[in-house]
């Protein structure tokens, strides 16, 4: 049997920051992450960070790599059937986003882990969580060769992603379920050649949405609208190319450089929330307890946030001996999350054309983002949302 004050379960970007935040603040935990190191490492995804992440990720000593590599991004466009709008976010806020890839963080934030030399368990079996309603929970898993181990802690964080098994522990007359499933998703690309812009474009076009990131300057990462059940086989190169270019009006290819593509997916799109967030003892955070559309890239920020908060509920519960730090944590997180939900629900509708969709609906949308493109008030708006809520 270990004894620790808190059990992390999951490896993502909630669990490891909750884990470093902890180690600063002198609190005792285990990380618990089902699969093996090279593969929570090269997990694809988010790209964007708010001000708000990079000062965690700094604060926490974190950042050297990030301060090297991370592009600093000041401003994005918006785009209507090839008319582009710049939106100058540092001028409207003082605030920008940086561009560095989620596997970058992930990365830095295991070295910085290992170095701590607090244990991060990986390839835990058949993790799971009981006890929650009393004040000693206790988590049980296997590893390799199947010896069976127990963790009796304080405080259980369920870090473990959509899929994992925290929030199915919670009691089901316990929570309430928010949730909506698009009627689109995302065919996502990231190849080698220089992005088309020196910032992101986020396109709305007549034949679908195009998003244009980057990892670094010679690295893309693009997104164009697809419907969920698309088969990555109709989709050749030659074909994402031509479509990207069509949907940013770029038909000669003068922004757009085609390179070798090396990687090629199809990502579903939600927006779900649980509430509450916390069930006696177990605590969730990060995509465990919500889900947003990439459209707003909020889903890693809210990530870092959710930890934030419980980082000071549990600092709170030690330094006080009460509950009432504990307490308090859901009500702080559910309140920016559904601020980022409302966001990135908006961005999304906004910017997609729902194939099938109500024809009002969709001349409406489009006419709020020629209006937003139009409107110094309204884009304000836009970049105060997407630079980042304070926590
Ligand atoms: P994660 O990253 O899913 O990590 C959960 C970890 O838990 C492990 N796990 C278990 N461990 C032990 N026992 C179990 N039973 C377990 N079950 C699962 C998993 O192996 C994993 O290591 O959740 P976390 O930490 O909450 O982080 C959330 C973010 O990963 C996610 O919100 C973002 O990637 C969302 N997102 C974006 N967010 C942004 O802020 N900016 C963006 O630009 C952005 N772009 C994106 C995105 C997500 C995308 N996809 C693929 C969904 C772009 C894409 C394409
Ligand atoms: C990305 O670069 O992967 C990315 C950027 C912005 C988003 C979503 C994803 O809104």
């Amino acid at each position: 049997m270990q004894r620790t004050q808190v059990a992390i379960i999951g490896a993502g970007p909630a669990g490891l920051l909750l884990g470093q935040l902890l180690h600063k603040a002198g609190i005792d935990n285990i990380i618990l992450e089902a699969r093996d190191r090279a593969y929570v490492e090269a997990r694809i995804r988010a790209g964007v960070l708010e001000q708000g992440t990079v000062d965690i990720l700094r604060d926490l000593g974190v950042s050297e790599r990030l301060d090297r590599e991370g592009l600093v991004h000041p401003g994005v466009f918006v785009a209507l059937n090839g008319r582009r709008r710049h939106i100058d976010m540092q001028r409207m806020t003082g605030k920008s986003v940086t561009v560095y890839g989620q596997t970058e963080v992930t990365k830095d934030l295991i070295e910085a882990r290992l170095k701590t030399g607090r244990p991060l368990i990986f390839e835990a079996h058949h993790v799971s969580i009981r006890d929650i309603d009393g004040k000693t929970p206790r988590v049980r898993y296997d590893v390799d060769g199947g010896t069976s181990q127990e963790i009796v802690c304080d405080v259980v964080a369920g870090c473990d992603g959509f899929h994992g098994i925290s929030r199915p522990t919670f009691p089901e007359d316990s929570l309430t379920v928010y949730e909506r499933v698009y009627p689109f998703a995302w065919l996502g690309i990231l190849s080698e050649s220089p992005p088309a812009a020196d910032e992101l474009i986020y396109a709305r076009h007549r034949r679908g949405f195009a998003l244009f990131s980057m990892r670094s300057p010679t690295v893309t990462r693009n997104y164009l609208q697809c419907r969920p059940d698309e088969d990555l086989d109709d989709w050749p190169d030659d074909r994402i190319w031509e479509e990207l270019r069509t949907r940013l009006v770029d038909p000669k290819g003068e922004s757009i450089k085609e390179g070798r593509i090396f990687d090629k997916s199809v990502l579903p799109m939600r927006s779900f929330v649980l509430e509450p967030m916390r069930h006696g003892r177990l605590f969730l955070a990060g995509d465990a307890a919500h889900i947003v559309p990439p459209t707003g890239a909020k889903g890693l920020n809210l990530a870092a946030s959710d930890v934030y908060y419980l980082a000071e509920a549990i600092t709170g519960y030690y330094s006080s001996g009460g509950e009432s730090a504990l307490d308090a944590y859901s009500d702080r997180a559910l309140s920016r999350v559904w601020k980022a939900q409302r966001f990135s629900w908006w961005m999304t509708s906004m910017l997609h054309p729902a194939p099938d969709g109500d024809p009002f609906d969709n001349r409406v949308r489009s006419a709020e983002l020629d209006y937003v493109m139009s409107s110094e008030a309204a884009i304000h708006s836009l970049a105060e949302n997407y630079v980042g809520l304070p926590f």
